[in-house]
This record gives C-alpha cells, structure tokens and sequence, in this order.
C-alpha cells in the first residue's frame, strides 16, 4: 500500500518541491491550496500527475480541515501553508495568527480525535529566535525572543506541536528551518527580488533595485534540500525538532553585490535604500548550526548561498531573456 501524506501550502515553493518529492517516492499526494479565483499553475501540476489530488480547502476552515484528515487517514501531514511573509505580517497581524497559529490547533485537534498515528510536520522558522546577538550560531537549545506577529504566531504553533507530543503521544516534528530559497521563490523575498531585479536591469527592463535592510544577515540555503529535510524526520521512530541551516552566512548587501558580480553589472549603481521596504522591527543576525540533523537524520545541504545565488539569477536571465525575445518577435510580427 502506498503511504499517503496531506501537504498545505500548494502552490509554494516547499510544496512543489515537496510534492514532488513524494510522488517520486511512490506516495498518494493530497496538495492542499486555497480556492484561487486566478489561473495558476498548480492545476496543470495536479492535473498531470498520478498519485495526485488537489484538495481546495482553507486551513482555518475546522470542518474542512476534520473532514480531510478522518476521510483520508493519512500516514503523513505536512503544514506548510502560513502567511509566510514576514514584513506584511506587521501589516496583517490577525490574519496570520490565525493562519500561523490558530490553523495548527485545528490540524493537532483533527489528528488527535480522527487519525492519531498520522506523523505531522510543522514549519517552524529561525524567525523564533529573534533578537538575536551577533556570532551566536542557533541549535536547538537556543532561546526564542520573537520579533514580528509572524514569529509570535509560529511560537503559538511550535508549543502546540509540543504540548501534543507530550500530552497525547502525537507524532509531531517542527523543523526550525533558516532561510531556503530557489527559482521558484517568490520575487516578495529578498533573495529573489535581487536576482530578478539583477536580471533585469542587466537586460534593460529596470533601473534599480529599490531595498529595505541591506546589513542583516542571513543563512540561506536551498529548498529542495530542506524538504527532503522535512521527510527524513517524519521517518524517525520518536518525534523531535530539527534546525535545518548551512551554517554559512551573507549580508544581504554582500547578497546584491555577488549577483551584481555576476550580471557584470556596477554594484554602486543597481541600487538605493527604500524605507518602503525596512520593517518595524527586522531579525538583524541569523546562522543556524544544523548538528543535530547531520547526526540523527543524516542530513546535509547541498547548496551554500553563492551556488543558490547563482542558480537562481541564472533562471532569472533565462526566464526574461525568453519574455524580451518573444516581445521582440511579436512585434517584429505585427511590423511586417
Ligand atoms: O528578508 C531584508 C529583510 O523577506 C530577508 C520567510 O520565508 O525566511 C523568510 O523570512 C532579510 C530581512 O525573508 C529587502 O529586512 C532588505 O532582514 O527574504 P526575506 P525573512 O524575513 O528572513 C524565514 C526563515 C521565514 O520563516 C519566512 O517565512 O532581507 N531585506 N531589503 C528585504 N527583504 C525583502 N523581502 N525585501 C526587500 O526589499
């Protein structure tokens, strides 16, 4: 019998790749997005894969989300659905504790009363940690000071994994995971902003690049590395939480001028401070120290910042290399 596993979040980023991880590991994937009135791309992915089934369905939705789990008793229940940006939650304070926090409780109430052997993972986030001193390298252990409605939420949703594990025995992980990028991010975060805004620029299409917080500090790595991260864990026999991180850092100036670097492009030149883009309160300084996964998962990250860096500003070029020729024929058409 094939494993069955329910994932939310569909069309994101760690859905995608973590969807397709699983088909490819012969499980029954049940993708779980919100109704979406726009066309998306999801639809073609769930419509040509077997195994497939695309669930429309709001986390915050009780019934819908009970129902789900006791119809479908899924060996595996990845949450990965949340308000995911940490800028706008300053903006969306109650939406996201109920997406980042409330939601959690529905799922953890549904498994325990309708399918208590279901292992489930939850996305927690280096963003816990907070306020935190420059050089600490985060584990486990580390304390969480949280500095944005996001992280509040996803610390409400960190203890409720943990207070079902011990008060009801329920198979429930949190990855702590740092930052995990890839071309299929959102141009919302920053990584992404800079290496199709780079990409951009070096082709014409844009002047400058418009940032917020260039000193802060992060530990990037790749996403398709991390969910499988995520799998590894729900295949342990006892139930824990995991750090997920390279352990190697960049600013995000050091970010812009490494892409820069590799458009051939003028770093003085591509860009100019926005306070449209600096937070109320920003996480300064993030390095993870993923030990703990290394030994008990056998885990290790395959991409550090500059390989992702790279990767990603490639697809960039490609992706609007393609649109300016295409633009180009079409009106090379229309002309002739
Ligand atoms: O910002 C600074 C910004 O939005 C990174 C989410 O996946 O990872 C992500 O959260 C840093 C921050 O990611 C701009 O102030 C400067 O210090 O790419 P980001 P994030 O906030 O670290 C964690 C692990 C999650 O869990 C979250 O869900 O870059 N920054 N200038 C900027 N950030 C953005 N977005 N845009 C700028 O123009």
């Amino acid at each position: 019998m094939n494993k069955k596993a329910i994932v939310t979040g569909c069309p994101g980023q760690d859905a995608s790749y973590l969807c397709e991880s699983l088909l490819g590991k012969g499980y029954e994937v049940y993708g779980v997005q919100r109704r979406c009135t726009r066309e998306n791309n999801f639809m073609d992915f769930s419509e040509s894969k077997s195994g497939f089934h695309s669930v429309t369905m709001d986390i915050c939705d009780a019934s819908g989300v009970t129902e789900l789990v006791r119809s479908v008793q899924p060996d595996e229940y990845y949450n990965l659905a949340a308000m995911s940006h940490v800028g706008q939650s300053f903006k969306e304070p109650l939406t996201t504790v109920m997406t980042d926090g409330y939601a959690v409780a529905i799922v953890l109430e549904a498994i325990r009363q309708h399918s208590p052997s279901t292992k489930f993972y939850q996305a927690s986030t280096s963003e816990l940690y907070g306020k935190v001193k420059d050089g600490t390298v985060l584990n486990e252990d580390c304390l969480f000071i949280p500095r944005s409605p996001y992280a509040a939420a996803k610390l409400y949703a960190h203890n409720m994994v943990s207070i079902y594990r011990d008060a009801y025995n329920i198979f429930g992980c949190c990855g702590i995971l740092f930052n995990h990028e890839s071309p299929r991010r959102g141009k919302e975060f920053v990584t992404r902003k800079i290496t199709s805004g780079i990409a951009s620029i070096k082709l014409g299409l844009k002047d400058k690049l418009k940032m917020g917080n260039i000193d802060a500090i992060r530990d990037w790595g790749h996403a398709r590395d991390y969910v499988e991260a995520m799998h590894l864990m729900l295949q342990q026999d006892t139930p824990d939480d995991f750090v997920i991180a390279t352990g190697k850092t960049a600013t995000v100036k050091e970010a812009i001028q490494f892409v820069c670097d590799l458009a051939n492009l003028d770093f003085d030149n591509v860009y100019e401070i926005n306070e449209k883009y600096m937070r109320p309160a920003d996480v300064p300084y993030l390095c993870g120290d993923a030990s703990k996964a290394k030994k008990a998962l056998n885990w290790t990250p395959s991409y550090d910042w500059k390989k992702l860096l790279k990767e990603m500003y490639e697809s960039d070029l490609e992706i609007l290399s393609n649109v300016v020729y295409n633009t180009m024929n079409a009106s090379k058409e229309r002309f002739f």
